[in-house]
């Protein structure tokens, strides 16, 4: 039995025993869905005795893990047991706007108390997932606030194989909660140059708005933090064995927080940014990841003991963020040690002999940050137009089979992690530094700074663009290419 074949058999029906597969009901046919994602509320124990209610994928947090073959036409058949409608983004898959899950780009609801049955090619290859992609506004039970997030991973026709043993690791905060609390400032990107003009923007217009007696505008805040839904300390550790290659799949699922992550004793050799090869892996003591980014890193245990696999911040920690790593033979209490200062730098991974062609045009976007401005929500202006979610209007029309150049302007001190739908980049400038051959889905935007990367305009149709943070994406900080 491969492995597609008993996740199908066993790993959607054993996982989710209180959901009660049915049959599709508009299967074509001589057509069974190859996988059936049921999105309801359920119960989730994240730590002892402490249970969530929870929109889910399956009645499980993550959701299910779907293992597609890449090239191989797949069904998935979506009930929507909640009484609103849902999307279901395909988070870095390229696949047609009527299936990626985002109405800005055309997909349909799957109505409230509905299905829809969706059929596409997975592709490409590589650590993918999969998420609610709908408007959670101030509603803190909607949209990416939830449990409706699980990972993909989409199998190559050529798997290398340099490792023992795979482990999907997903992040995720819950309980969250509004304040007007301060600006968080994380200083852990490199290069780190902050570019005066859009500094001075950013801060003239701070003041004035502060100069009127406004607050900040909201911030969201979490009270539970999970790797795999449970609170560190609660559930099984990671068992390991001397001289073992552990290959970890690493998810950002939260809704708006970035996240980092060391093991103490051990380093990370980084072979995939967000599912695509890094054209120079690299071996790095910390992690970084912006909302939604994922790292496949290969972990050498090399180093016997009983650890604790966490997040850098003490207080995200002690509340959870962290796993236990155990090697066999080892009984001590878990071992947390803050590593040594580390900036994340994407270029580590880059291919130094690469020249990045010219692109046929380069589209330049300013953000700015309008404080509190959307009923003490911050609005976030693209080129001075937040986004209308009435009429969805296409900023941007592009020509297939183009190379075009975005280059992203930050007049705000907030780091966004950029996405483009439907579409893999490449990383071309970050700041006044150069780069090339890093292929991503997000990347991080560190504030008042400079970033420019490269896509190419292969798939006919929208092409949704937003900061991947649900609180900005909500309220502005969104827009719609359309390639024809
Ligand atoms: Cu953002």
């Amino acid at each position: 039995m491969d492995r597609r074949h008993f996740l199908k058999t066993t790993g959607l029906t054993a996982l989710a025993t209180n959901v009660p597969l049915r049959e599709p009901v508009f299967a074509a046919p001589g057509r069974v869905a190859d996988y059936t994602v049921r999105i309801a509320t359920s119960l989730v124990e994240v730590g002892p005795q402490r249970f969530l209610s929870l929109t889910t994928y399956n009645g499980q947090f993550p959701g299910p893990l779907l293992r597609f073959k890449e090239g191989l036409q797949t069904i998935v058949d979506i009930f929507n047991d909640t009484d609103t409608p849902e999307q279901l983004h395909w988070h870095g898959q390229l696949v047609p706007d009527s299936v990626d899950g985002a109405v800005e780009e055309g997909t349909p609801y799957i109505p409230a108390h509905g299905m829809r049955r969706e059929v596409f090619v997975p592709s490409p290859s590589g650590f993918r997932f999969y998420h609610s992609h709908v408007r959670a506004g101030n509603d803190l039970y909607r949209g990416t606030y939830g449990g409706e997030v699980a990972p993909v991973y989409i199998e190559p026709a050529h798997d290398p194989g340099d490792y023992d043993r795979e482990v999907f690791l997903t992040l995720k905060e819950f309980e969250p909660f509004f304040s007007q609390g301060g600006d968080l400032t994380l200083d852990f990107l490199s290069p780190s140059t902050e570019r005066t003009e859009l500094k001075a923007r950013g801060e003239a217009a701070m003041r004035a708005s502060l100069a009127r007696g406004v607050k900040t505008g909201y911030e969201v805040g979490y009270r539970i933090f999970t790797i795999n839904g449970r609170q560190l300390g609660f559930g099984e550790p990671i068992r390991v064995k001397r001289g073992e290659r552990v290959l970890f799949h690493i998810l950002n699922g939260s809704a708006t927080e970035i996240r980092s992550l060391a093991l103490p004793g051990h380093r990370f050799k980084v072979v995939a940014l967000d599912g695509n090869p890094v054209p120079h892996p690299a071996e790095v003591p910390v992690l970084w990841l912006g909302t939604a980014e994922r790292i496949s890193a290969i972990v050498e245990m090399n180093h016997p003991g009983v650890w604790v696999l966490g997040d850098l911040a003490d207080d995200d920690r002690r509340r959870g963020m962290g796993i236990v790593v155990e090697y066999a033979g080892s009984r001590s209490p878990p071992l947390w040690h803050a590593p040594s200062p580390f900036q994340w730098d994407y270029r580590l991974f880059a291919d130094p002999a690469r020249r990045v062609e010219q692109p046929d045009e380069t589209i330049e976007i300013l953000i700015d940050k309008d404080n509190a401005a959307d009923r003490g929500f911050n609005r976030w202006l693209l080129n001075g137009t937040a986004f209308d979610f009435v009429t969805m209007p296409v900023s941007w029309h592009l020509r297939l089979g183009h190379r075009y150049r975005l280059r992203f302007m930050n007049a705000s001190d907030d780091i966004h992690p950029i996405h483009l739908h439907r579409a893999r980049f490449e990383l071309t400038r970050i700041d006044v530094s150069p780069i090339a051959g890093v292929m991503k889905d997000v990347v991080m935007l560190g504030g008042y700074q400079m970033l420019e990367f490269d896509f190419i305009a292969d798939q006919p149709g929208r092409v949704l663009f937003h900061c991947h943070s649900q609180l900005h994406m909500d309220f502005g900080f969104m827009a719609l290419f359309k390639a024809a």
